[in-house]
């Protein structure tokens, strides 16, 4: 599954195409945009989502995944409580957290998590606060130990995705390799398929 993620300030376009291209997951990210910037992105994208049966995700903004009627939330590792999240969210709703180390999968709430967001697996210059990369064999341990379906994130793209797979990722999910690809669609459409026949 190609989990696209948006680089901040993006716009519709880039989701469309990524929908169109045959992303399985997308997740709204913008550090720079309001609240209601996000709330108002996430209602103009919400039917699109709809239509390509793919679930639409808010990153960070627990209030702005209730407001906006969204299909799950985010969290990185400091935006609270998942388990506080899991039950403002109710049971049924996706719920992600993003995963760096082995210390942080061994804390997580199991139950309450739907998906992890296991990364970087190398050096990004997408998120200049990154954690330290796992690498792919770092990588490959940590899904080996989660009880959750994992997705790779950080630096990842269409040469990675039989190494990916092969170590029992759920997916990948990816900022610039949809996003500053000279054809996003295209983009995604070749990641789609190199995840289907890796
Ligand atoms: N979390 C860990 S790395 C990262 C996030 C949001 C950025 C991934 O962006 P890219 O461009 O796919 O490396
Ligand atoms: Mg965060």
């Amino acid at each position: 599954m190609i989990y696209f993620v948006t680089p901040d300030g993006c716009d519709d376009a880039l989701v469309r195409a990524a929908l169109v291209g045959g992303a399985g997951m997308i997740q709204i990210r913008d550090k720079t945009a309001t609240d209601a910037e996000m709330v108002a992105q996430a209602r103009r994208l919400l039917p699109l989502c709809r239509d390509a049966g793919v679930p639409l995700i808010i990153n960070d903004r627990l209030s702005v995944a209730l407001e906006s009627g969204a299909d799950g939330l985010h969290m990185g590792q400091g935006d609270g409580d998942p388990a506080q999240a899991r039950v403002a969210l109710g049971t049924g709703v996706h719920l992600g957290l993003s995963i760096e180390t082995a210390a942080q999968l061994a804390a997580m709430p199991a139950g309450a998590i739907s998906l992890i967001g296991a990364g970087p697996v190398h050096a990004t210059s997408t998120k200049p606060d990154h954690a330290a990369p796992l690498g792919l064999d770092g990588l490959a341990h940590l899904v080996a130990q989660s009880a959750v379906p994992a997705v790779a994130i950080g630096g990842v793209g269409l040469p990675h995705i039989p190494a990916l797979k092969q170590a029992g990722c759920a997916g990948i999910a990816v900022v610039s390799a949809i996003a500053s690809a000279p054809d996003p669609e295209t983009a995604t459409r070749e990641l789609v398929t190199a995840w289907r026949y890796a």
